[in-house]
């Protein structure tokens, strides 16, 4: 059976992972509209598989943002499984490029892309990250998604810095029904950090999320400031933070790999969410994160609404690139 047969079956089994498949779907639509297109017009160009068509396909790939370790990859198990199914013919090469995406990327992945919750106590999830990437707004999705797994969330007000940050957490706050712990604009983040640890230790809330302020990579004391407001929170939960979540703006393209970097190198970074993800055509993206900074993506931000934060998954991702030649080979 075809990859994407395989998959469409897969994803058709309840309710839940139809709608999933479908955000996925929708949230990379500008994605596939330029690149799985083109691979579309190339297959109707060529018909039959050979060193120009791979050429143009390897070209395809990087413009899409995959990155050239994956695309070289990629292009030796195509050439690799064409030769072992020896197919002369191009219809049906979106089908095995899938698969091929597919077992790339889980091949790679060293740790999983659950999010570490602990069973006993409290867990503590810091966010960092460039300004604008998306930090407040993921905590809300991320806040949601919590409590509707029944968990009790609390957030933290780290973002002492932009004004009206903290009344953009509250909103989100008071959207999804939890509470925020706050201090005035300007104080210091390590003290709202302390603050916000020892309510949701006292109150027993499973999950603590903190923002923070953006910054930039390459900001000395802004990058040390992250470092003492880790401190503060080990101090007070041994372990703590369990998450340090990197937003970053998948929009943002190869400059999205260059912050990564920095931050990786300033804090303990346990996972990656990529936002935007709809707001770019350049979702291969994904692909170059994972060969390049082997952090897992955690989540993806796919919009702007309450449930637009899905949990990373390479299949469904790979079926929402592909989506329209699945539906053609269908017919
Ligand atoms: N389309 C889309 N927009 C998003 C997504 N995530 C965040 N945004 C938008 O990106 C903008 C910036 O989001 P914020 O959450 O304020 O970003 P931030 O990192 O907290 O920014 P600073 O606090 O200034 O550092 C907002 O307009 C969000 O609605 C996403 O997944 N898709
Ligand atoms: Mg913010």
């Amino acid at each position: 059976m075809s990859f994407f047969k395989k998959m469409k079956e897969k994803f058709t089994i309840t309710s839940e992972s139809v709608s999933v498949t479908e955000k996925f779907k929708d949230g990379l639509a500008k994605t596939r509209n330029q690149f799985t297109s083109k691979v579309n017009d190339l297959v109707a160009k060529y018909r039959t598989v050979d060193e120009d068509f791979f050429e143009e396909l390897e070209d395809l790939l990087l413009q899409a943002d995959v990155g050239v370790e994956t695309v070289m990859e990629l292009m030796d198990a195509l050439r690799f499984e064409v030769q072992r199914k020896n197919m002369k013919d191009t219809a049906g090469i979106q089908s095995v490029i899938s698969e091929k995406l597919v077992e790339i990327y889980e091949a790679g992945e060293e740790e999983s892309n659950e999010l570490l919750i602990q069973e006993n106590g409290l867990t503590v999830i810091l966010f960092v990250g460039v300004n604008g990437v998306g930090k407040t707004t993921t905590i809300g999705k991320l806040s949601h998604r919590l409590k509707q797994q029944g968990k009790t969330v609390m957030l933290a007000a780290g973002d002492t810095f932009r004004a009206g940050a903290i009344e953009q957490l509250q909103v989100w706050g008071d959207r999804v029904g939890v509470e925020v712990i706050k201090q005035s604009e300007g104080s210091d983040p390590a003290a709202v950090m302390y603050d916000a640890v020892r309510s949701a230790k006292s109150r027993g809330v499973d999950v603590l999320i903190c923002d923070t302020a953006g910054r930039l990579q390459n900001k000395v004391n802004l990058m040390n400031e992250l470092q003492k407001i880790h401190r503060v929170i080990e101090r007070e939960v041994p372990g703590a933070p369990h998450e340090v979540l990197l937003a970053l703006d998948a929009t943002t393209g190869q400059n999205a790999l260059v912050q990564a970097k920095a931050f990786k190198e300033a804090t303990d970074v346990t996972g990656i969410v990529l936002t935007k993800l709809d707001g770019t055509a350049k979702g291969g993206i994904v692909l170059a994160i994972r060969n390049k900074l082997h952090i897992p993506v955690k989540f993806v931000g796919l919009g702007e609404k309450m449930d637009d934060l899905q949990p990373f998954d390479t299949e469904k991702y790979v079926y929402g690139l592909f989506a329209d030649g699945i539906e053609q080979e269908e017919n």
